[in-house]
């Protein structure tokens, strides 16, 4: 049987933004401040274990030992600044579609199946996103649950859980798509199909759980959806 809704992660799944997108966006951010801080590629990778950007930059103060100085408090600031980089990014263009996610939606969405999101990063960032690469933006989601709409972000399921609320379904009703170990562990622990396409970050993570691993969605139609378990 067909599913009955897709509901897709943001970063990583949709679009790779996090390396030339996020962590560009965090830098320019930290050298508006005159902080010091810089995120190369690799330690970026690192602090990705950390879902949320605020809860990133919160993590990253305390395990350098930088919080007595009042960086905590300087956070709220410093992540309004990185997303406004951010959009300015996006607005660039430089950071496309993943392959096969335009087809994968057009098909669902000709199939009467429904769409959605279930993401960590902050609604702005999804609207700028969206605005961007897909025709008509935001429209193709019918629901998406974003940031901190609630309190326990990624691995935790509680945004998927959000959604399905809203959309008035099961999990068994739906097949989630997300690129990292937490997203499967946040999508599996609500009790969601997950198909998973990693990309440079996450090619390593373990992905117990998932229902199907593949390098992008290009081969996945929606027959190929039908028999996951
Ligand atoms: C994505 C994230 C996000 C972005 C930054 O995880 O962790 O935090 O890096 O977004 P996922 P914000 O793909 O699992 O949703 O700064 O808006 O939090
Ligand atoms: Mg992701």
């Amino acid at each position: 049987m067909l599913p009955r809704a897709l509901i897709f992660d943001v970063d990583g799944t949709l679009a790779d933004t996090e390396r030339d997108g996020h962590r560009v966006a965090f830098n320019r951010a930290f050298a508006e401040a005159e902080l010091d801080w810089n995120w190369d590629v690799e330690l970026y990778g690192e602090l990705l274990r950390v879902t949320g950007g605020k809860e990133r930059m919160e993590h990253y103060a305390v395990s350098h030992r930088l919080s007595a100085v009042g960086i905590v408090k300087m956070i709220p600031g410093l992540h309004a600044s990185k997303n406004r980089h951010y959009a300015e990014l996006l607005a660039q263009g430089g950071i496309p579609l993943r392959p096969g996610v335009l087809r994968l939606l057009q098909d669902a969405r000709a199939a009467g199946i429904r769409l959605a999101i279930a993401t960590t990063t902050s609604l702005e960032n999804v609207h700028a996103l969206l605005e961007h690469l897909l025709p008509q933006g935001d429209t193709w989601f019918e629901i998406i649950g974003a940031g901190d709409v609630v309190a326990k972000k990624k691995p935790a399921p509680d945004i998927y859980f959000w959604v399905l609320e809203k959309m008035g379904l099961g999990p068994r009703d739906c097949i989630a798509f997300e690129d990292s170990e937490n997203g499967v562990r946040s999508a599996v622990a609500a009790g969601l199909r997950t198909v998973v396409t990693p990309n440079g970050y996450t090619g390593g993570h373990n992905f117990s759980g998932a229902a199907l691993v593949v390098d992008d969605l290009e081969a996945v139609d929606l027959a190929s959806l039908t028999g996951l378990v």
